[in-house]
């Protein structure tokens, strides 16, 4: 029986490079079948709200989800999304390709994102017209869980151990928690973990990201020091995203839905395609997921490349480029 895959576009170039994704993974001789579902500002405004039960209750129940962009509508749509699939770990590679220009060309990182809580909580409260204020939930089970997916992703990638990012020194609690929980299951798996600094990470991975590997960090620390990685890289076009929980995963770029450039048919679909890759090798089709790879990295090195990495091609030549090379 086919595996079912349900794809939300979303918004601005969600819905050009969702579609780019989907064609190459159409053009594989893998057994998935595709059912296409709305969320975002669009859908928001014809029927108020940015995420209908319907899509919520697909992801909930499909094999894998391929998502997007969102942009207004972020909190409303893909949060719930990640939780519909009870992702508890966004898993963000951000790596250096030859051929792409980029700031740190060794730059080879792995950001393991806690994916439930934190600031990302939803815990906001207008308290009055002039004070709002954010509760920051941070348990020992979410913390523990990352971390022992941590220690198997090390484990699996051959990695030496892992790098906890964190600001303990003045989120004593929170964030105290977090590293103390996440140091613990690494000494209970016999897996190195040393930490950093938030604030130090950042300068740190800009002057030499060899330093660094895998990095295991709290949401919105994730968030941020993902886009700054991106900036290594040679920008957003190039990452991708899985959010992955016990039996079911949602896979997207992690760029968002650039509308200065929505419409115009040349954004990068490579942070989306890589995804698919993603997708294909958590449904357990590693050798199809090496093939897409492989083509997105000989398209980066030789082209044709959209103008976010000096070309002026379009995401439909980018997208055909990599099918051809399949
Ligand atoms: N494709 C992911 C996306 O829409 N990103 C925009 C965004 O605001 N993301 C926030 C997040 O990843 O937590």
């Amino acid at each position: 029986m086919n595996q079912e895959i349900v794809v939300v576009p979303g918004d601005g170039i969600g819905r050009e490079v969702t579609p780019a994704a989907v064609e190459v993974l159409r053009s594989l001789d893998v057994e998935l079948e595709f059912l296409e579902a709305e969320a975002g500002d669009a859908v928001k405004e014809s029927t108020g709200t940015a995420l209908p039960e319907e899509t919520y209750d697909l992801a909930a129940s499909a094999d894998a989800t391929l998502f997007g962009a969102t942009g207004e509508t972020a909190a409303d749509v893909i949060l719930p999304l990640r939780e519909a699939v009870g992702s508890f770990v966004n898993i963000r590679p951000a790596k250096a390709y030859p051929g792409v220009d980029a700031l740190q060309p060794e730059t080879d990182l792995v950001f393991l994102r806690e994916n439930t809580e934190g600031v990302y909580g939803g815990n906001e409260h207008r308290l009055t017209e002039d004070v709002s204020t954010l509760t920051r939930v941070v348990t020992g089970t979410a913390s523990r869980r990352l971390a022992e997916f941590a220690c198997e992703y090390v484990a699996d990638g051959g990695y030496d151990g892992f790098t906890i990012a964190h600001k303990d020194n003045v989120m004593r609690e929170t964030d105290g928690r977090f590293r103390k929980a996440v140091e613990g299951v690494a000494a209970d798996h016999a897996v190195e973990a040393d930490d950093v600094l938030i604030d130090a990470f950042a300068t740190r991975v800009c002057l030499d990201p060899t330093q660094f590997g895998v990095v295991v960090c709290p949401n919105l620390a994730g968030d941020v020091l993902s886009d700054l990685a991106a900036g290594l890289v040679g920008g957003l076009g190039l990452l991708p995203s899985a959010n992955v929980g016990p039996n079911n995963a949602l896979f997207e770029p992690v760029h968002g839905t650039a509308p200065d450039i929505a419409g115009e048919g040349v954004a990068n679909p490579s942070a989306a395609i890589l995804s698919a890759a993603m997708l294909l090798e958590y449904l357990e089709y590693d050798v199809a997921a090496d093939r897409v790879r492989t083509a997105v990295e000989t398209t980066l090195e030789e082209g044709p490349r959209t103008a976010d990495l000096g070309g002026n091609a379009s995401t439909d030549e980018v997208t055909q480029a990599i099918v051809d090379r399949l």
